[in-house]
């Protein structure tokens, strides 16, 4: 046995974190994983699920070789990568060449947010341009308001801002599960005397961190933030210059007394002492306020307007461009990168939303090949078995990914890919301002390929050599152009994290702009809303409860450290729904169904004293093989605007 050798490398997963890894390696294998203590937002420690990656990244169930059948309902057989690469080119030729591109969808999600693995995409444009998705289902409507409001999705770097806060919060946000690595700077924030307001539906692990806790109805934040603007109004505790930063002053102000505060507060489902408590922190002279936006508020039927109510209180009481304040929802990952531009605009989009009913619905020409690159949308995405079903009904689908997920079970030709631990590529974070690269800790299995490599493979076959041409090396030192202008090489970001130098320390501050704030809009003010749509009716007959499946600490999407066993999934509901939900109730443990408009699962009932009894709780990333898919009940609803998803808006029961 040789000695032990440790190599760093970078997680490439959908996380905010974007963490620097320490492998050890001995003998070819990974034998251990930690945090790398170098990285100044990872600092040595690792979240529970990459904790236990190594079981994944050994599993017997990893795929291997590429697999391929004729129909869906044909076994699968291994094939070699060269026969792989010339049906998927033929196939994608011929359909291309008989019915257009537009008769080909490229899928693309975030299984890894490496920038290398986006260059599918490259492959795909050239070739075609092929059909895309159209909008996000994980942050569309948060970055559409935000672009709306500031001029561009962007915001300051949670740790420079926290360590000038003194009111934090965290709206609809769950660091402890979500973003770990943010802990430990709410935690010093605080201990240098910040105070912690938590506001979330559900009550979760991260309430450890604040020091008060505010519980509105499901969506009833835009009430909430509307109601606490209208308070500082009527206090005069607004800022009184806002309006040389806030574009559309009068038309909020009009907004938010268009309703009288009782309403506001009844919408929003809170006590009268929680409004209060908002509007103290928020009172123009008080402290810099700090709010740490979840992605979560942004996934429902007026997600993109709650953002922005958020966003225009933050104006309104002069908590934006300002040290130690801001709405910290997105950090640009990319804006650092050089990534090549599309050649022109993809000939049709299908919302991903809706993905299955768009792939059945799509004619002139019809959708007749579907690829899938680092996504797994039937679980992933709501309408779960009609994603499965449109994926099925497919002339040829190709599903690059390491396991056989529901999506890959969906596919004709199923292609291996590295894992996060073997991958080599770039990574910009959505959470922080750190760069990083990742290099393969262990060299992948012989008969696995990387994205890149396999549109390179495609691109051989279909004349398109030169478009993707060159090692993996190369593309990052194209990709990072002006960062090497900017002093930044491709070796310093293999070798830990660099901090994007092209990001303010405090966005949008501008000491000569009028109020010291210069916005990313034309004339330099940020834009207020001035508008709502109607909000659900609050009670929907028969449905009490709004379905929450959100991310737990041992999955990452719909990748889980450790089966989750057999069984139904868990649903944890207060007692009460628990009780109401059939004569003598529904004991903790019971066995029951889930039902919503669209399916019905079996679930496990938990008892849960700390839950609204509004809402039921579930773990988003469930399989549909095992019958544990939430999304199975989710029906497709697009948000108010920037064509999000309303994951949490669907309305479901409890049967015995
Ligand atoms: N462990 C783990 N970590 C993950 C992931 C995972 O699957 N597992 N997923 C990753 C991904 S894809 C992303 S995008 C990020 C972020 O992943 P998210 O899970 O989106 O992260 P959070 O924003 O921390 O958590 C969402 C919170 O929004 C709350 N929420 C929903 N609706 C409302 C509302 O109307 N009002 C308020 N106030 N709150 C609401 C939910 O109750 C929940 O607590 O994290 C990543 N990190
Ligand atoms: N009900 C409900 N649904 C949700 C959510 C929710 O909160 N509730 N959250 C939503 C959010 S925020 C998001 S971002 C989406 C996430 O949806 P997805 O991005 O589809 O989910 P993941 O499971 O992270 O990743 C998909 C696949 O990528 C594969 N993969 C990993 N690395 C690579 C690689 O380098 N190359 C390739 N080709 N494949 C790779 C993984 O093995 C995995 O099977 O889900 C959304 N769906
Ligand atoms: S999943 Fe997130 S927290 Fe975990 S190692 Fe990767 S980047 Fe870090
Ligand atoms: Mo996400």
């Amino acid at each position: 046995m040789s000695a032990p050798t440790t190599r760093r490398t970078a997680c490439n997963r959908d996380c905010p974190d974007a963490c620097g890894l320490v492998a050890t390696v001995r003998d070819g294998r990974v034998t251990a994983l930690r945090g790398d203590p170098a990285h100044p937002f990872t600092r040595g420690t690792i979240c529970p699920r990459t904790a236990r990656f190594l079981d994944r990244q050994h599993s017997p169930d990893r795929l291997l070789n590429p697999l391929f059948r004729e129909r869906v309902s044909d076994p699968f057989r291994r094939i070699g990568w060269d026969e792989a690469l010339d049906v998927a080119a033929s196939r994608l030729t011929r359909i291309r060449d008989e019915s257009g591109p537009a008769a080909i969808l490229h899928y693309r999600c975030g299984g890894s947010l490496g920038l290398l693995t986006g260059l599918a995409d490259l492959f795909f444009d050239r070739f075609g341009p092929v059909a895309t998705k159209r909008g996000d289902v994980c942050s569309g409507a948060g970055e559409w308001a935000q672009e709306e409001d500031f001029g561009v999705c962007d915001g300051p770097d949670p740790a420079d801002m926290l360590a000038a806060a003194r009111h934090v919060v965290l709206w609809g946000r769950n660091p402890i599960t979500s973003s770990v690595h943010l802990v430990p700077f709410i935690r010093e924030a605080r201990a240098r005397g910040a105070h912690v307001t938590l506001i979330d539906p559900v009550r979760h692990k991260s309430v450890a961190l604040a020091d008060r806790f505010v519980q509105p109805r499901p969506g009833g934040d835009l009430a909430l933030a509307l109601g606490v603007a209208r308070a500082l109004f009527d206090r005069g505790a607004a800022h009184p210059d806002a309006a040389a930063w806030c574009g559309g002053l009068d038309a909020f102000r009009a907004l938010v007394r268009s309703r009288p505060p009782d309403a506001w507060l009844a919408e929003a489902d809170v006590p009268p002492d929680d409004l209060d408590h908002l509007a103290g922190l928020f009172a123009a002279g008080a402290a810099p306020v700090a709010v740490l936006l979840g992605w979560g508020l942004g996934r429902r039927v007026r997600g993109a307007a709650t953002v922005r109510a958020i966003d225009a209180l933050a104006l309104v009481s002069g908590n934006a461009g300002v040290p130690g304040a801001g709405v910290q929802f997105c950090v640009r990952r990319r804006s650092a990168f050089d990534l090549p531009a599309p050649s022109a605009p993809p000939p049709r989009t299908v919302s991903e939303t809706a993905l299955g009913r768009g792939i059945l619905a799509a004619s002139d020409p019809p959708l007749r090949a579907v690829w899938v690159t680092a996504g797994n949308p039937v679980a992933m995405l709501p309408d779960s078995e009609t994603t499965a079903a449109a994926l099925r009904s497919r002339e040829f689908v190709a599903v690059a990914d390491a396991f056989l997920t529901d999506t890959a079970a969906c596919a004709h030709l199923v292609l291996p890919v590295p894992t996060l631990l073997e991958a080599d590529d770039l990574v910009g974070s959505y959470g922080h301002s750190w760069l990083t690269a990742s290099r393969p800790v262990v060299p992948p299995p012989p008969e696995v390929r990387s994205d890149l490599e396999i549109a390179q493979g495609l691109a051989a076959r279909t004349g398109l050599d030169d478009v993707l041409a060159g090692t993996a090396r190369e593309w990052k030192e194209r990709i990072c152009t002006r960062l090497r202008a900017a002093g930044v090489t491709v070796d310093d970001l293999e070798a830990g994290a660099v901090r994007n130098p092209f990001r303010p320390r405090v966005p949008f501050a501008d000491a000569a702009a009028p109020g010291g704030r210069r916005f990313a809009t034309p004339d330099g003010r940020a834009r207020l809303l001035a508008s709502v749509p109607p909000a659900d009716p609050a009670e929907v007959p028969g449905f009490p409860l709004t379905l929450s499946a959100l991310s737990v600490p041992e999955a990452q999407s719909s990748q889980w450290a450790r089966d989750p066993g057999p069984g139904p999934a868990e649903v944890r509901v207060h007692p009460d729904v628990a009780a109401a939900a059939c004569p003598g109730g529904i004991p903790d443990g019971g066995a029951a169904r889930l039902e919503s408009a669209v399916g019905s699962m079996a679930v496990r009932v938990r008892h849960d004293p700390g839950q609204r009894r509004d809402v039921a709780l579930m773990a988003k990333g469930g399989h549909l093989s095992a019958g544990r898919c939430a999304n199975a009940l989710v029906a497709p609803r697009e948000t108010d605007a920037g064509d999000g998803t309303a994951l949490y808006d669907e309305r479901v029961r409890l049967v015995p």
